[in-house]
């Protein structure tokens, strides 16, 4: 009897400190993350943080993470509206924006406020330069502020976002994302595809039909078991995607909607 306490108390403290790893694991919600940029709302007291889950910004569909600080007190302010206005100044003297998915919460998500946006174009000396603004609202407190940051968006060694003009003068924007690094397997993947209304309005287009087959290039084979993203909400289209083997993977998109067709592919390591 003895004894079974003596072991389950070991089984007991392993436990705890199990869980306290866990703990410190979501102690520091930015663990993996990059910070971008960071600025303070001055009005508003708010330090305002953008992280990003890759190293660099590129032009795609880039998931960003706001995170606010009270700058008096360094606690989290875990609600608020935040929304992300980015604003490239061309060096040709044209101010255009790029697709964005605002944090659809005013709850932060572990001190975090989840949003997107898609760039469009590269940062460069002869192309121009970005500039993100976050505006930050408090509701309760009838408080709103905003800071601007400059970022820095560079081109992809491998292109993921194309832009094409049809027929009738439409601009659209195909990006793509993986919530999880893509492996050997079956991997939830999403096509977002957005129309240019005005220089800073790129609403989702929500009415394309998408045909998806991945091919490996290199040796002139497919994979079955693939889903062709259909549309969900807001411009994102999901499905599945299999690759069966790590190496070189070309993903076709055949893009329709009426008459109009637009194939185009996207290619990626595994
Ligand atoms: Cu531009």
């Amino acid at each position: 009897m003895k004894l079974r306490l003596i072991s389950s108390g070991i089984i007991l403290s392993t436990l705890l400190s199990l869980s306290c790893s866990d703990d410190e694991a979501q102690i520091n919600p930015t663990e993996g993350l990059t910070k971008i940029a960071e600025g303070v709302a001055t009005t508003a007291n708010t330090k305002v943080e953008i992280w990003a889950e890759e190293e660099e910004l590129f032009v795609g569909y880039n998931i960003l993470y706001a995170k606010l600080t009270n700058t008096t007190t360094d606690e989290s302010i875990n609600e608020s509206i935040v929304q992300f206005m980015p604003m490239m100044s061309m060096v040709s003297g044209m101010k255009h924006s790029a697709p964005v998915d605002n944090p659809a919460s005013e709850q932060a998500v572990n001190t975090l406020y989840p949003g997107a946006i898609n760039f469009i174009m590269p940062s460069g000396t002869d192309i121009g330069s970005w500039k993100l603004k976050v505006r930050i609202q408090n509701k309760a407190k009838n408080t709103e502020d905003f800071v601007e940051l400059d970022l820095n968006v560079v081109t992809p060694e491998k292109t993921r976002m194309h832009s094409f003009t049809t027929e009738d003068g439409m601009k659209y924007f195909v990006s793509y994302h993986f919530n999880k690094k893509p492996k050997v397997g079956v991997n939830d993947f999403e096509v977002m595809i957005h129309t240019k209304q005005s220089m800073d309005s790129f609403p989702p287009v929500t009415d394309f039909t998408i045909t998806m087959e991945p091919e490996m290039p290199s040796m002139g084979h497919g994979s079955p078991n693939n889903i062709s993203p259909i549309h969900k909400s807001n411009g994102h289209y999901v499905g599945k995607v299999n690759f069966t083997m790590t190496g070189d993977w070309r993903i076709h998109l055949n893009l329709s909607k009426g008459e109009m067709v637009k194939e185009l592919y996207f290619d990626l390591d595994i």
